[in-house]
């Protein structure tokens, strides 16, 4: 209908680019951005700081002036929360243990309710953005994605939220790209929403092959990967 080349114009500034629509996803109504916990916690002097996770803001704050639809996610875990190594005797940062729902990584003591870790990154500049979902805040259950818990059955709302708001496509950016955003965007895709994650706007832990891995089984769910580039040229 639109014809391969033509660029669709959004708005104010927003154009449509041509790998955009042929890969047939587009920034529209019906569509959001969903951004994953570019929190204090996860970029440089955090408390599970993200190599160059800081880098991911500017990108984000860009990329998210072509979207009408903004969520945010905050990562908000309960003091002696299930998911740190120091609620364990005996337990270090990055090893696992196994809890009633699978194997748990355990991480150092992050983004605690209230606290200045858990803000999020006062460069961060999405003033338009519309919902800040929590996660992570029940003690026994971590919760990577912010569609189900680690459970794996506990759902968090939003997916209710964004079919109630009749969005049918997501992109995904954040922190960090092989955990919470992996995990946001397989369970989108699962859901049914047509998926795509903004690979330079994501930064990775990369623990034990973990990104290869998330890319593998995002691939495998029929996520997309895209840059940010994607959006502008
Ligand atoms: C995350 C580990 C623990 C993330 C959150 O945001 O990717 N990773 N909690
Ligand atoms: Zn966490």
């Amino acid at each position: 209908l639109m014809g391969g080349a033509a660029a669709l114009s959004l708005g104010s500034t927003a154009i449509i680019s041509q790998k955009l629509m042929a890969a047939g996803i587009s920034p529209h109504s019906k569509s959001a951005l969903i951004v994953v916990d570019v929190q204090n916690c996860f970029i440089e002097g955090g408390t599970l700081p993200v190599k160059n996770g800081s880098d991911v803001v500017p990108v984000i704050n860009k990329l998210s002036k072509t979207f009408d639809n903004v969520v945010i996610t905050q990562d908000w875990h309960t003091e002696g929360h299930a998911s740190f190594a120091s609620s364990y005797e005996g337990k270090n940062a990055f090893e696992t243990t196994e809890l009633d729902y699978g194997t748990q990584v355990l991480w150092p003591e992050h983004c605690v309710q209230g606290t200045e870790d858990a803000q999020l990154v006062d460069e961060l500049d999405v003033p338009h953005a519309e919902l800040i979902v929590r996660k992570g805040y029940h003690q026994e259950i971590d919760s990577y994605s912010a569609f189900f818990e680690a459970d794996r059955k506990t759902p968090t709302g939003l997916q209710g939220y964004l079919k109630e708001r009749g969005i049918t496509t997501v992109y995904i950016a954040g922190l960090a790209t092989d955990f919470c955003v992996a995990w946001t965007a397989i369970d989108a895709a699962d859901a049914g929403f047509k998926t795509a994650v903004v690979e330079d706007a994501c930064r990775a832990i990369d623990l034990n092959g973990s990104l290869a891995a998330a890319w593998k089984a995002m691939d495998k769910a029929g996520v997309d990967r895209l840059q940010s580039e994607d959006f502008t040229s």
